[in-house]
């Protein structure tokens, strides 16, 4: 097996910088307005750093780089292992509210592993592995012990303590002590999690974070999430794809900067202490436009309330809220360290619970004024009036980790909670850049409403050696087959550079082969519903709430077409374990959207073919996606990825069968 040598990756890993209260802070950048003297309201310098890396031990050395432990030439099956612990505990830090311009402090679930930082403690530390490598997590559960916190319904959100952990979109056993969601972790208890990757996994973006029915949301918009990046250093060879990591380089051999970008929803209040009540603040029509928290006070996450809808409300308590989508733990950043004309790989990671983003990237206006104390329709004002020079495309190599066929190039990158998409990005000349959640039409957001923009963050970007890029394309295009030239062995080049040259074609690098009609054995439905009548809510799937000890029975080894409908709602489909590969999508008129997109909303455009773990199903749409049920057997789960809906029902138990022999399968908890 022909292997290349993996390097540090630039960007990532970097120490987080000491936050000076003297620092410009991001408004006095972009304002020239006078540095604010009180503690606080004076923002701190919030730069847009990179989640901590996990300090992970490996083969009793945790000094040594991982890759610097494999042997040149190795084989896929060498034992590797790498180990990380990590404790839940509730932190107390804080978090920057543009609302009130100030920071709130908080006190909320947190993972704590070595090296977490105490400034940005609500996002978890990234974790790096590789093909064949065993990644032992071991997981203590410190939270504080909650008597009597069981519920007789299991789909009202109940023992906000109690955990487990879910590493989501990797293709592991989710059995025993490994991808399983099933388990409970009671307060005081100590897991170890192990997953074995098999050599053949594919090398991409994945993460992890808790999965126990009934405090999954409530955990995972605390922060509780991380990034899981496998990494790999395997060449096309004949029968066998390669890992997009030895296409992403420069022409001198070293990795295209990386950046990872973890999107997070911390949905925290402050509530009355009087009445229990979130406190807010309202309009004259008595609407609320914030949650409000008073000096002293501290904001937490202890109810469901802090999700979804309040009664009779149009908007979510999210956008209520006023609360800011924060990015690896930092309420609107600012990106520095981009160079003009310099490719970069940014690792999206929707972790957040609900609210769909809509990432573009636009050149901010020249003199664009001061954002100081602007928020809700003011900030949104802001973005309007100066967020409107040219859109810098994304370009998406992969989508929830796995390559795409083909970039895909787009304005605007949809990501619903679960997605992950890596993307080049590459900013044609310096300047100013918006980093903006772009306005999204009713049908293609969670909410079913049309969204707002929200300012997500800006970005600085110094001046490249080269002139102002024209266009991108091709610039991309030259620069990927510079690399190839220059990096590939002679056999692959010309093959590779030849399907760039394609408009940009990855086929080479796609780790599972593609489902055709002659491979399927079956179909399979499913269908999303709330039955909003009842108080409160039911969410469904296939017609009834999360009911553990029902499951869908699939076998092993049958490759199966699923239908994925939605009777109210948009909902991203989730399933664990083995992906699934996008064939049509048809709009309620029987159009099949999955090439073209559709006018006013672009999620679905390019998505034929492609490989995913979570995808969104609008209301009246018929979604098909193919997947094999391949080497793992065992339950485990599909949902839906708004996490407060899959705490209240909308989950369903998925059993992956071994063969009898004659055509079913066999139920071994029913055999003896
Ligand atoms: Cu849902």
């Amino acid at each position: 097996m022909e292997r290349i040598s993996l390097d540090s990756i630039p960007g990532l890993g970097r120490a987080r910088r000491e936050r000076k209260a003297t620092a410009l802070p991001l408004l006095c950048l972009l304002a020239f307005a006078p540095l604010a003297t009180a503690q606080d309201t004076a923002p701190d310098e919030r730069d847009l750093d990179q989640p901590v890396m996990a300090r992970m031990l490996r083969s009793g050395d945790a000094a040594k780089p991982l890759l610097s432990l494999t042997p040149k030439g190795a084989q896929p099956l060498d034992t590797h292992e790498a180990q990380l612990d990590l404790r839940i505990v509730y932190t107390r830090s804080r978090i920057w509210n543009p609302e009130s311009q100030r920071y709130d402090e908080v006190n909320l679930r947190s993972y704590q592993s070595p090296g977490t930082h105490p400034d940005v403690p609500f996002v978890a530390p990234t974790i790096v592995t590789s093909p064949g490598e065993t990644v032992r997590i071991r997981l203590d559960n410190s939270l504080p012990e909650q008597k009597d916190c069981a519920h007789s319904d299991i789909n009202i959100p109940h023992c906000f303590n109690s955990t487990n952990l879910h590493s989501h979109g990797l293709w592991v056993s989710p059995t025993g002590n490994s991808d399983n969601v099933l388990l409970t972790l009671r307060p005081g208890v100590k897991f170890e999690y192990e997953y074995n990757l098999p050599a053949d996994h594919p090398a991409g973006t994945y993460w992890y974070h808790p999965h126990l029915h009934g405090s999954t949301a409530l955990q995972v918009s605390s922060g509780m999430a991380g990034a899981l990046l496998v990494r790999g250093n395997r060449l096309p060879a004949p029968g066998r794809t390669g890992d997009l990591d030895t296409l992403l380089r420069e022409p001198d051999g070293s990795a295209l900067p990386e950046r990872v970008l973890l999107f997070q929803q911390v949905a925290y209040a402050c509530r009355d202490k009087a009445t229990g009540k979130i406190k807010v603040r309202k309009n004259a029509a008595g609407e609320t436009v914030a949650w409000v928290c008073d000096p002293g006070d501290v904001g937490e996450i202890e109810g469901y309330d802090q999700f979804g809808f309040e009664p009779g409300a149009k908007i979510d308590t999210w956008v209520q809220s006023g609360r800011h989508t924060s990015i690896n733990g930092d309420v609107l950043p600012t990106f520095t360290g981009l160079v003009a004309g310099r490719i970069e790989r940014w690792r999206l990671l929707h972790a957040g619970v609900r609210d769909t983003i809509n990432l573009q990237l636009r050149e901010l206006r020249a003199n664009p004024g001061s954002l100081e104390g602007l928020s809700g329709t003011a900030l949104d004002n802001w973005v309007a009036r100066n967020c409107t020079g040219p859109v810098v495309p994304q370009f998406e190599v992969a989508a929830d980790g796995l390559s795409h066929a083909r970039a895909i190039e787009k304005a605007e990158n949809v990501l619903q909670p679960g997605y992950r998409s890596d993307a080049l990005v590459v900013f044609p000349k310096a300047g100013q850049y918006c980093v903006i959640d772009a306005a999204a039409p009713a049908s293609a957001s969670i909410l079913n409403a049309a969204e707002d923009r929200q300012l997500l963050g800006v970005a600085t970007v110094a001046a490249g050696s080269g002139a102002p890029i024209a266009q991108l394309r091709p610039y991309v295009t030259d620069r990927l087959v510079a690399a190839v030239e220059t990096q590939m062995p002679t056999d692959l080049r010309a093959g590779i550079v030849a399907a760039l040259r394609d408009g940009l074609r990855l086929d080479a690098f796609v780790p599972h082969p593609d489902i055709g009609d002659g491979e399927l054995t079956g179909k399979q439905d499913l269908v999303f519903n709330i039955d909003g009548s009842r108080i409160p809510n039911v969410y469904m799937v296939d017609g009834y709430p999360y009911d553990p000890s029902k499951s869908r029975d699939l076998i092993l080894g049958n490759v199966e077409e699923w239908e994925l409908r939605s009777e109210l709602g948009g909902h991203p489909f989730h399933i664990h374990v083995n992906p699934f590969q996008v064939s049509r999508i048809l709009d309620p008129q029987g159009q099949d959207v999955s090439v073209s997109g559709e006018k006013n909303d672009p999620q679905y455009a390019n998505t034929k073919g492609t490989w995913k773990d979570t995808l969104f199903v609008k209301k009246g749409y018929r979604v098909f996606v193919r997947t094999r049920y391949q080497r793992y057997i065992g339950e485990y789960v599909l949902h839906c990825h708004i996490l407060e809906h899959e705490d209240q029902g909308m989950m369903q138990n998925v059993r992956v069968l071994v063969p009898d022999g004659k055509g079913g399968g066999i139920d071994s908890s029913r055999h003896h």
